[in-house]
């Protein structure tokens, strides 16, 4: 069996693109996300375009036994993970501390930082029994910088930032490579989950610029896997080039 990826949150955006850019380069995939249809739609499209094998997980990462569940359910053939994609995540709204809505941080906090550490707890024991694999992290400019409004969602990737260094020092004895990609502004569904649904304000968000697509960020965490043994990524910033850091952007 060759190489093998697991990437979460493949419905939509960034993590669907990547699995279409490692399916393109060869490898297996395990994908999952909570939408059913969208997770065999894009199953059915790998094994017809590139002949890979393909695995589809549905499950809610926040949810710690429906993770295992999954996760150890896979055939024997599949829990060789040479590249784990912590990508699942999202935004939920866009307000001040005083008039953040506690839902949100919720979700937030389950989705971003307690999903990524269950994926990661259980897929890093058998990269620890194989001695190797790359566990590429996706966290944002809001884990480098605060924007206002940002609060919450900002103070869960920057807890990424800090796990991602965290999980480099402790795999470091197993010959384990860990890595972040931190984008910018990306064009996908993320705002419109942000901003709950309401398309209007989330198209808003891209207008009169270009923005990086997801495809551009797929690309760089293919590269990021695929740099030699001896060569790892720890933290790469990717920006789309008319934004200067979090707040600046010329429009
Ligand atoms: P999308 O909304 O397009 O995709 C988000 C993905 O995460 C979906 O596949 C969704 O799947 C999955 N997901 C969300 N919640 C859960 C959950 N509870 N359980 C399982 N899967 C979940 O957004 P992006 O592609 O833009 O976002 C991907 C990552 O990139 C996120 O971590 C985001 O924070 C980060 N990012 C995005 C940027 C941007 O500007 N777009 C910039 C910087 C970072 P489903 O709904 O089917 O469960
Ligand atoms: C997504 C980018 O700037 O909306 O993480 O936080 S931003």
């Amino acid at each position: 069996m060759s190489m093998i990826a697991l990437i979460t949150g493949a419905t939509s955006g960034i993590g669907k693109h990547t699995a279409i850019e490692f399916a393109k380069n060869g490898y297996h995939l395990v994908i999952t996300g909570r939408r059913t249809e969208r997770l065999s739609e894009l199953k059915a499209y790998l094994i017809k375009e590139y002949a890979v094998k393909v695995i589809d997980l549905c499950f809610d990462v926040r949810d710690e036994q429906q993770v295992s569940h999954a996760i150890y359910g896979l055939p024997s053939e599949f829990q060789k993970i040479d590249v784990l994609v912590n990508n699942a995540g999202l935004a939920a709204g866009l307000s001040s501390i005083q008039d953040g809505k506690l839902h949100h941080w919720e979700q937030m906090i389950d989705t971003n930082i307690k999903g990524l550490l269950y994926v990661t707890k259980h897929v890093s024991q058998w990269m620890i029994q194989n001695k190797k694999g790359h566990i590429i992290n996706i966290g944002s400019i809001a884990g480098k910088e605060v924007y206002a409004n940002g609060n919450v969602y900002c103070a869960t990737k920057h807890a990424v930032d800090a796990l991602n260094k965290g999980m480099r020092i402790d795999l470091l004895p197993y010959g384990i490579k860990v890595s972040s990609i931190n984008p910018g502004m990306v064009e996908t569904e993320f705002s419109i989950v942000r901003f709950d649904g309401d398309e209007e304000r989330a198209k808003k968000v891209y207008e009169n610029i270009v923005p990086l697509k997801p495809e551009d960020i797929a690309e760089t965490i293919y590269w990021m896997a695929s740099r030699p043994a001896h060569v790892n990524i720890n933290d790469l910033l990717i920006m789309p080039t008319i934004q200067a850091n979090a707040t600046t952007v010329l429009r």
